[in-house]
């Protein structure tokens, strides 16, 4: 049985649940009857909706799915929560067997168990790096109770983000930019700072979004107060009023604490955050940061006194620096996309 297409099939079907699930993970499900013939499929769409295997199954009325097998990347739930469990439907619909991505991390979850004493059979751990990468968001808040931090910068070849008087529009191709939305709508809230807005006027569409500055020297007219839930970090106020969370927030090495201000996200309930900023918070974040977004544009700006992406610190030696581990590379027109993880 080929249940590695399967799989990737779920993962695909997952990915719709983009920017509508969290806190929850991404799942999608497979429904093969008894001969192994795709009969349905389902995904997890929105918070407090059907999960990905009710939502398959409630598709099939007429029992086909009798002696089946049902393909999931996420351990099936047992448990109470928003909805019913997923195990007790899995069960009462007659499927023989079940397999699974990964194990579900909430450590209210034990669906395996569950399936095995109904007598089906599990296959586990198909795909799983794959699934886990789907799922890196949910498993990293499960298991730290902390945000999962990504960033993203557009370079050119030689690491600038902008000329030395702050001309950067535009460094990447209208299609980098279109994939940019697309990242965005991962996270449950973009992060930037004054300096970024105050340079570029960014609008950063989004539902919801963490700006940092300290002096309150942005205009809140400017373009990317005009939509979404603002979280204004600063150093004097601390209110709600005409719209903005303003946060006041401690001052540490003459910046605004990140560590507070991640912290305060999660209280917050924000589950994830991209950053998209300049050089000096993308060097500050960098101890935070779980995965970079890198884009490229085959572009040179060879001034040596323009912001290179990560201004970060002084180091004599090359065995100094930070290493990251690469996990893909694409190319949108003409530009590339490296992500990259950070080596714990
Ligand atoms: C699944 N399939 O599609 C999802 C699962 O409050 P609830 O009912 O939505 O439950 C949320 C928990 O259920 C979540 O923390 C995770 O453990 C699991 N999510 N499980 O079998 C799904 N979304
Ligand atoms: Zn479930």
């Amino acid at each position: 049985m080929d249940y590695e297409k399967y799989m990737n099939i779920c993962i695909q079907l997952a990915k719709n649940g983009e920017g509508n699930v969290s806190p929850n993970p991404l799942v999608g499900c497979v429904v093969l009857d008894k001969d192994d013939n795709q009969i349905s499929t389902g995904f997890h769409a929105k918070y407090g909706q059907n999960h990905a295997e009710r939502d398959a199954l409630l598709k099939l009325s007429n029992g086909e799915e009798k002696d089946g097998t049902l393909i999931v990347n996420l351990e099936p739930c047992s448990h109470f929560g928003k909805t019913p469990p997923c195990t007790d439907l899995i069960i009462e619909r007659g499927i023989k067997k079940v397999v699974l991505g990964m194990r579900d991390v909430n450590p209210k979850v034990s669906g395996i168990q569950k399936l095995q004493d109904a007598g089906i059979e599990v296959v586990e751990g198909v795909l799983e790096d794959e699934c886990k990468k789907l799922n890196e968001i949910f498993i990293k808040n499960m298991t730290e109770n902390k945000p999962f931090i990504a960033l993203k910068t557009a370079t050119t070849l030689d690491g600038k983000i902008a000329t030395s008087s702050g001309s950067s529009k535009w460094i990447t191709s209208e299609i980098a930019r279109e994939e940019v939305k697309k990242i965005r709508n991962r996270y449950d809230a973009i992060l930037t700072t004054s300096s970024t807005i105050l340079k570029d006027n960014p609008k950063m569409i989004h539902k919801k979004k963490i700006i940092l500055d300290r002096n309150l020297k942005t205009n809140l007219e400017a373009d990317i107060y005009k939509n979404g839930e603002i979280y204004l970090f600063n150093e004097t106020l601390d209110m709600f009023e005409g719209g903005v969370n303003f946060i006041k927030a401690p001052i540490k090495e003459d910046k605004i604490d990140l560590n507070f201000v991640f912290e305060k996200a999660w209280e917050l309930g924000i589950k994830s955050i991209l950053i998209e900023a300049g050089g000096h918070l993308n060097g500050n974040a960098l101890e935070y940061v779980d995965k970079i977004y890198q884009f490229i544009a085959p572009k040179i700006a060879g001034d040596n006194s323009a912001l290179s992406c990560f201004d970060y610190r002084k180091i004599t030696e090359i065995s100094e620096c930070k290493n990251f581990t690469i996990q893909a590379t694409e190319m949108f027109g003409n530009d590339v996309l490296i992500t990259y993880y950070a080596i714990q």
